[in-house]
């Protein structure tokens, strides 16, 4: 039996609000799909399945280099991460597992640790390193690189820690691990570009040597941040590159923010997946640059290019596709609980939306050369508000028709700010 954050008659006397408005927008939705073609359930039993991790670090309260503004009730640990992302879970019923970052989840318990998630009915999503910052005691510092330093013992330090975090996976039943460095550099000179990637190679295989049989290692790429002028792993070209010197259990993973401006990521989401090398996602979205901003709140339409090409892979059975999804972005001014349901909630939107493309009318005009009708194809499915799908699916599966609304209405947020002293450090923040 899950234990429930939120009182389950709280949440039933906010759904009881807007039931008959939901099923009589559900039913006008399905007299509109049908004429389409679509069956509605099938929709929304897909929706129902969907899931998206949320980063233990997502429920803190993000910040800038500049300042971090702390909220109210903010989590002091892990076990406190955990009740804030089964609030999200209990409501949206689309977030069933939690990213850990090592070392700030790290406890010393992990039995307790994994005895808590699930009595909170939460699973383990991919383990994720830290070799971006110096931790207390460290003997070798990461100012000049970690897995690609020039300096072998730093680059061994940095490789035993990616191991330990698949140590500590293994004990929680994590799959997988994403490795994401801050190694670059600031001035043209700096490093030797080869040098320096055959180094992060050799540090990598490393690693890969540890990996359990029926474990992923994903690689994420980044072009700039902290280091401004080259990254190590820059771009999705020498993300693959290095999933295919690692190995079968090696694959490339995508931040949506982690892009110039204006990059055609669905593109490079297709061939990714044409190679077999697509690993999975950090979702957000990003206005200039870099992974701060929510989910859908700025870019809506390429969330959904990107969801085509995934159901556009999922419906074609393409060879080895199954990506792991998570949310990661910085919530420098909302409510973390609150940014991370709606959130989850876009991801899910895009998914029921591309599920809404004809996909044999897309492939006419596309053979036929009908470049107008091939984008209004995309664009018919976009349109179609699927939020009543959404809401359905949520309700059908115990969560909350307006997770928003519900969770305002339960005091969660007062409650925990009374029960936590408010700390510095714990975290939050973006990778
Ligand atoms: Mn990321």
């Amino acid at each position: 039996m899950t234990e429930l954050k939120i009182e389950a008659a709280l949440v039933a006397a906010e759904n009881d609000k807007r039931r008959a408005a939901l099923k009589a927008d559900y039913h006008a939705l399905g007299e509109q799909l049908s004429r389409r073609g679509i069956d509605i359930d099938a929709v929304k039993r897909k929706v129902a399945a969907y899931g998206v991790a949320v980063p233990s670090w997502g429920v803190g309260t993000g910040g800038t280099r500049f300042a971090r503004y702390p909220g109210k009730g903010e989590p002091r640990n892990i076990f406190d991460k955990l009740e804030d992302c089964a609030v999200i879970q209990q409501l949206t019923r689309a977030t069933p597992t939690v990213s850990l970052h090592i070392p700030w989840d790290k406890v010393a318990d992990l039995g307790a640790l994994k005895q808590r998630g699930e009595a909170l009915g939460l699973g383990f999503d991919a383990m994720n390193s830290n070799t971006f910052q110096d931790q207390p005691g460290q003997m070798h510092s990461y100012k000049y690189g970690s897995l690609s330093n020039a300096d072998a013992a730093t680059r061994a330090q940095a490789v035993e820690h990616n191991i330990e975090c698949i140590e500590i996976g293994e004990k929680l039943g994590s799959k997988a691990l994403t490795v994401w460095i801050g190694d670059g550099s600031n001035f043209p000179g700096q490093v030797n570009f080869t040098k320096a990637f055959e180094r992060y190679l050799d540090s990598m295989k490393a690693v890969y040597a540890r990996l359990p049989d029926d474990w992923r290692i994903f690689s994420e790429h980044k072009m700039f941040e902290p280091a401004f002028y080259s990254t190590v792993v820059q771009d999705w070209g020498t993300n693959l590159l290095i999933a295919q010197e690692l190995g079968p259990k090696a694959f490339c993973l995508v931040d949506l923010g982690h892009h110039a401006p204006n990059t055609n990521i669905e593109m490079i989401v297709a061939r990714l997946i044409q190679f077999g090398k697509l690993g999975g996602f950090h979702f957000n979205d990003s206005k200039y640059g870099d992974d701060d901003l929510d989910t859908g709140s700025i870019d809506p339409y390429r969330l959904f290019l990107v969801f085509n090409e995934l159901v556009d892979a999922e419906t074609r059975a393409a060879a080895g596709f199954d990506p792991a999804h998570m949310l990661d972005q910085s919530h420098n001014v909302t409510d973390p609980i609150e940014s991370l349901m709606i959130s989850a909630t876009e991801v899910s939107r895009a998914y029921a939306q591309a599920l809404l493309v004809d996909r044999a009318a897309l492939a006419g005009y596309q053979h036929g050369n009908d470049a107008l009708m091939g984008s209004e194809t995309l664009k018919a499915a976009f349109r179609t508000d699927v939020e009543p799908i959404l809401a359905m699916a949520r309700l059908e599966n115990g969560g909350a028709i307006s997770p928003v609304s519900c969770f305002r209405a339960s005091g969660y947020r007062a409650k925990v700010a009374a029960e936590r002293p408010a700390v510095t450090g714990s975290g939050g923040g973006i990778v």
